[in-house]
């Protein structure tokens, strides 16, 4: 084992650390190693991406996309990076502040940017996904978050219609904390928080490695690795009776991650857009693409234990199964948590966050939207499969959905297809009808192959017009995109 003995002592001794002291580690961590330092090969201690935070109600940062060779193994590979990491940094910010961020793009295509599941305006330079930037050229966004913006994880990738699969893929991706008062109660402060972002990078050494078969692009790319913050199966130090706080995010194209750890249960927290009311016991998560999930881990006993991605299958790609087998996931080994010592499991609080689903309640109105996929479509390769939301392909100047600022609505989501699609709307969180109580507010939803999923959302304080589509990348790259309008 590569990791230094040191290194395992410093992390080891963070479960006691208040925030404050996390937080001075963490910068330690980022001041300590540039891009071309991260460690890659397996079993090297656990790292996160740098963190930069907001100061006075303000985080201004630049980030300039562009290809990089980074560590893989004991070698390199050919990846796209923020400021030449991958992921890149995080961005923690809290309700009321205002986000700059200064967008550089050294790439040799077109590219923008997404905070994906933020609460902010969709128009003008904030979250306006149908403005791109040139290759060379750059771009200041500018995002407010409102006063009353839910505390979780979000995260930041391009969003430049066609590139965004193989630009995500590649490595373009970053995670965003909005951090509130529920943050400084002692039982977070006394948490040892780990920001996951899981990634399946292509590997290779040239561009021709973001390029995929039209066969793969319908299926949804899927790399040869798993990489859990750009690293191979890192060691993560934990002691008995701490409480490890995991906010994990799902940056992969389409690869689906069913969460386990041996030994012991997740606690889940938080879902994509906010907390639960209290902590929720599960054995296993499915986090599809673009999804996010916190979780407390509570270790008690010496040893080493995995995190898996179980075995998953999320359909197959062609009509009546016609075009190929199951698309599955075979079980791996993301991580290993080596716990040192003995103590009883720590214990959590019992409430995290006021109960707000009321909010969702009583539509004023009802949809149903499909997703589906056929011979023929518009979308993508000519004659090749179509990927569609109620029949029609992505069409930008065409406005699928318009409704008023203030509804509230109640779609039913239903996959008329061979193979599951998370469903992802921008600005505004929704809940899902009938879920489990492991699940609060949400922006993206896996809706399974064949079946429906039925969401209510309330379409309060910020009016525009931006997009829903599948999280699969490339099924949103081929067309499977709606534009909804909400009118003030
Ligand atoms: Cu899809």
């Amino acid at each position: 084992m590569q990791r230094s003995r040191r290194e395992f002592l410093v992390l080891g001794g963070t479960g006691v650390a208040a925030l404050g002291g996390l937080a001075a580690l963490l910068g330690a961590c980022a001041s300590s190693r540039s891009g071309s330092s991260f460690p890659v090969a397996p079993g090297l201690a656990f790292r996160q991406p740098d963190v930069l935070t907001s100061v006075n109600g303000t985080l201004a940062v630049t980030l300039r996309a562009a290809p990089t060779m980074v560590p893989h193994g004991s070698g390199t590979r050919y990846a796209l990076t923020y400021n030449g990491t991958t992921p890149g940094p995080t961005l923690r910010v809290r309700p009321g502040d205002r986000l700059v961020v200064t967008l550089e793009n050294g790439l040799d295509a077109e590219t923008n940017l997404h905070t994906h599941g933020l609460h902010v305006s969709p128009s003008g330079d904030a979250d306006n996904i149908f403005a791109t930037v040139a290759p060379g050229a750059s771009r200041t966004y500018t995002y407010d978050i409102p006063s009353t913006h839910r505390s979780g994880l979000f995260w930041y990738h391009p969003h430049a219609h066609g590139t965004v699969a193989p630009q995500v893929a590649g490595g373009l991706a970053g995670a965003i904390i909005v951090e509130d008062a529920i943050d400084e109660l002692p039982e977070m402060v006394a948490s040892v928080e780990r920001v996951i972002v899981l990634s399946d990078p292509p590997i290779g050494s040239g561009p021709g490695t973001m390029s995929v078969s039209p066969m793969t692009q319908m299926q949804g790319r899927q790399g040869p690795v798993v990489l859990v913050n750009g690293m191979s199966q890192p060691i993560v130090p934990a002691r008995a009776g701490s409480r490890e706080r995991w906010r994990l995010v799902n940056a992969s194209a389409a690869r689906y991650y069913r969460l386990a750890l041996d030994g012991h249960a997740l606690h889940v927290l938080a879902t994509d857009g906010g907390r639960l009311v209290a902590p929720t016991e599960v054995s296993e998560i499915l986090v599809a693409p673009g999804e996010r999930v916190e979780f407390a881990v509570l270790p008690s006993k010496a040893g080493n234990y995995s995190l898996r991605a179980l075995r998953y299958d999320r359909g197959r790609p062609g009509m009546g199964g016609g075009m190929g087998g199951a698309i599955s996931t075979g079980e791996l080994t993301l991580a290993t948590v080596t716990v040192a010592g003995s103590a009883s499991e720590a214990v959590l609080p019992v409430r995290l966050a006021a109960d707000d689903s009321a909010s969702a309640a009583a539509p004023s109105a009802t949809r149903t939207v499909t997703l589906g996929m056929g011979m023929g479509g518009g979308g993508g390769m000519g004659g090749g499969m179509g990927f569609t939301i109620d029949g029609r392909s992505f069409d930008p100047a065409r406005t699928d959905i318009e409704l008023p600022l203030g509804h509230v609505e109640e779609w039913t989501l239903v996959n008329a297809s061979t193979m599951d699609h998370p469903f992802h709307l921008h600005v505004w969180s929704f809940r899902v009808v009938g879920a489990p109580a492991s699940v609060g507010w949400k922006d993206t939803v896996n809706v399974p192959a064949g079946g429906a999923v039925t969401i209510r959302i309330p379409f309060t304080e910020i009016p525009g017009r931006t997009v829903y589509h599948c999280h699969i990348l490339d099924h949103e790259d081929l067309g499977m995109m709606g534009v909804i309008d909400v009118t003030s």
